[in-house]
């Protein structure tokens, strides 16, 4: 391929140049094969997440929403507010809740085998509460944190049409 007289004037430098080039080429896939190495490490984080899925259902899943609503509902004995849900609608459609204290919504679902919830979220639409599912016909009392004054809108996930709007002042 390359002119013989190339080839010549190369050749007793070559052999040394090559052995220079392939030791550099050793240490460079070295040099570029212990970053990969580096990257490894992060992986075990994903243990974490099994681990603690796998000792949560055992029973603090359970334990923890109903004693921490219980503890919740003794603490923010303050203002209740009644919200239904009927023929996939609230009933009112307007709440007024305190502002800058937790309260309460005594929520009644009368829709026979049908699920609702209440999710609030502030003018930006950003969720500041959102309750548990409930299947009807049940009753829930939902803990709601306390809410900066303003208005937010309140509404069902389940059914996007279910909306009402809530003023904190
Ligand atoms: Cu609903």
């Amino acid at each position: 391929m390359r002119p013989p007289r190339t080839v010549r004037l190369v050749r007793f430098a070559a052999v040394p140049v090559l052995i220079v080039a392939l030791a550099s080429l050793a240490a460079a896939c070295v040099s570029t094969a212990s970053p990969g190495w580096t990257f490894v490490p992060p992986p075990p984080s994903s243990a974490a997440p099994s681990a603690g899925g796998s000792a949560g259902p055992s029973g603090s899943a359970a334990a923890s929403p109903s004693a921490a609503s219980s503890a919740a509902a003794s603490a923010a004995t303050g203002s209740v507010v009644n919200l239904k849900a009927q023929n996939i609608a609230f009933d009112p459609k307007t709440l007024t809740a305190p502002a800058g204290a937790a309260f309460q919504i005594a929520f009644d679902n009368q829709d026979n085998a049908t699920m609702h919830d209440v999710q609030i979220k502030d003018g930006s639409g950003k969720e500041v509460f959102k309750g548990d599912l409930v299947t009807g016909v049940a009753q829930k009392t939902y803990d709601v944190p306390a809410l900066k004054a303003g208005s937010y809108t309140f509404s069902c996930t389940v059914h996007p049409t279910m909306t009402g709007t809530l003023e904190a002042k």
